[in-house]
């Protein structure tokens, strides 16, 4: 009988016991401490009243009991809902009650306890690295109960996580992704890349994210290597991976680049300690073609770039061993179907624009309890991703925008400009907005605003733009993450608008580009 999805993304926990699979700030667990742990975890859960397809959210740092809860709800059939540590309440808040997560893990004394106690609303919170406190539940205390027996109790088609992501409207959206479709692709993505037991990945990258918690948690259970993993990304942390731990992967979103080729702009003798890595992957938005030249210029490494979505996991990458193109995502992977489209559904030729629509196994089983918003991302069976892309004669794809401007991508995140919007135009000050991304050497996209202020008074350009910056700033910072923060605001008479009255979005960009 063929083996599981289920079974293929723990067979490495029994099969290599004595492995390295997370090493953490001088802790290593192995496969086999995954096992037991994630049994006991399982077991305990189990003992709390969760069942199977339970929604059990992670509002965790990066961090080995992270692995060990997600691995955890897997062996329940729970569904793992990680959210970013960077929200605030209502950011949170959403995701809990759209998820139905009646039970979440968090870090003991961590900003996102402090954010989840702030909600209102009764839940299960499970701490880790603490004694609970009152109504609460140790993470610790659930890892003395004895090991839960047998195999995960789901079928390739159930949901393994679902992971929020935003898109044109204002709030996130949970995309459900099945045991199949993690199997399916990262294990065509890792084969594709070559991972195996040899391998240590350098895994900096949030564990709420598919880039981190997919190709990064689930590719290396699926080959074997070992993770080492870091609470955030420190250039330097990762450089001293590769000289003294024996880092052989690293994963970044180009933003992590920009960063590590600043570190080696000071400190060009580190650079011998990332050459002796195997391989080193971008992905999460565009790497600017310069980056990857300047980082063969110093390591003599080529940086893999491929591209994803939270939606379709990855589904086109440059190759490993044939040529990886500088500016381009490659070519698609095994299992997922590609086409590039126009507007009218036909085929685009040989380096013209068109969508990107995706097919395959990768693709999500659909947004969490949104039927309607699930059909209207599909034309018959194909996911349309909402990218604008050419293929060239060789088949490689290059990403050449978006078809939203509503969609903003800065340091990997995704940001809806709504979002912001929506909570901008509750400032007693602003009578229309509209936010924009920006393109930005370091983040990909900065936020910027064009703002017409209630008060008229003064003509635009006497206002105090740093000023009003700050304010606005300090107002989204109450309810929104940090990197949503405003980057640079500007101050218009009108908002440019079409003859339908819409937004020009594209004309306040020509403003700001002309500043
Ligand atoms: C941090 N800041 C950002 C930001 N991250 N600003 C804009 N965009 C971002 N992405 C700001 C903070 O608000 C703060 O601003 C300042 O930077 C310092 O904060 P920090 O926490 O110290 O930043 P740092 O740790 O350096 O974070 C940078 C980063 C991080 C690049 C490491 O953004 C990151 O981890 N990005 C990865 C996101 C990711 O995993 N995406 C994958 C999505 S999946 P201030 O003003 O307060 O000082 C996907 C599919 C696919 O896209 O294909 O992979
Ligand atoms: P997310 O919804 O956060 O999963 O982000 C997915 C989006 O990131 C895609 O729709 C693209 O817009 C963008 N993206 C991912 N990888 C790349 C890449 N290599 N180049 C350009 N854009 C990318």
């Amino acid at each position: 009988m063929r083996e599981s999805a289920a079974a293929r993304l723990f067979s490495h926990l029994s099969a290599r016991s004595g492995g390295d699979a997370v090493v953490f700030a001088g802790r290593t667990l192995t496969f086999g401490d995954l096992e037991s742990l994630s049994r006991r975890y399982a077991s305990g859960l189990a003992a709390l009243g969760v069942r199977k397809g339970d929604r059990v959210a992670a509002f965790a740092e990066s961090l080995p009991e992270a692995i060990v809860a997600m691995l955890g709800h897997y062996r329940l059939g729970a569904i793992h809902v990680p959210i970013n540590t960077r929200y605030r309440g209502e950011e949170a808040g959403h995701i809990l009650e759209d998820a139905g997560a009646a039970t979440v893990v968090v870090r003991a004394g961590s900003e996102s306890e402090a954010v989840l106690r702030s909600l209102p609303g009764k839940r299960r919170v499970i701490v880790i690295g603490g004694d609970g406190g009152p109504g609460a539940v140790s993470f610790e205390s659930l890892l003395e109960s004895s090991e839960i027996p047998g195999d995960p109790p789901v079928g390739d088609g159930d949901p393994a996580v679902i992971i929020y992501t935003s898109g044109t409207t204002g709030k996130s959206k949970g995309a459900a992704l099945s045991y199949r479709a993690l199997v399916a692709n990262i294990g065509a993505l890792t084969r594709l890349w070559r991972f195996s037991e040899a391998d240590r990945l350098a895994l900096t990258l949030p564990l709420f994210h598919v880039h981190g918690l997919c190709i990064g948690v689930h590719g290396a259970l699926l080959s074997g290597a070992a993770i080492l993993l870091f609470e955030r990304f420190d250039a330097a942390k990762v450089v001293r991976s590769f000289a003294d731990q024996g880092a052989t992967i690293f994963m970044g979103v180009p933003t992590m680049y920009v960063r590590l080729l600043e570190l080696l702009d000071e400190r060009p003798e580190l650079a011998a300690s990332l050459a002796r890595g195997r391989l080193f992957t971008s992905g999460s938005a565009a790497l600017p073609a310069a980056h990857f030249e300047e980082f063969q210029r110093r390591t003599g490494h080529r940086i893999l770039e491929r591209y994803g979505m939270t939606e379709t996991l990855f589904t086109l990458s440059n190759p490993y061993e044939g040529e990886r193109r500088p500016g381009t995502v490659g070519l698609p992977v095994p299992g997922c179907d590609v086409r590039i489209v126009e507007e009218n559904g036909q085929e685009a030729g040989e380096d013209a624009p068109g969508e990107v629509l995706v097919r395959g196994d990768s693709l999500m089983t659909g947004y969490w309890g949104k039927p309607p918003e699930t059909a209207a991302a599909f034309r018959d069976g194909w996911f349309s991703t909402g990218d604008i892309a050419r293929r060239d004669a060789a088949g490689y794809v290059s990403i050449v925008g978006r078809k939203s401007v509503d969609v903003i991508k800065s340091g990997g995140f995704k940001i809806s400009a709504r979002e912001i919007e929506d909570v901008l135009r509750e400032h007693p000050r602003v009578r229309e907005v509209a936010v924009v991304g920006q393109p930005d050497p370091v983040w990909g996209e900065r936020i910027v605003a064009a703002v017409v202020l209630r008060d008229q008074s003064a003509p635009v350009d006497a206002v105090d733009t740093a000023e009003l910056l700050n304010d606005l700033a300090a107002f989204t910072g109450e309810s929104l993450a940090d990197y949503k923060r405003l980057r640079a605001v500007c101050v218009l008479r009108e908002l440019p608008r079409n003859a339908m009255g819409k937004v020009q979005k594209h004309r306040i960009l020509e403003v700001l580009g002309k500043e």
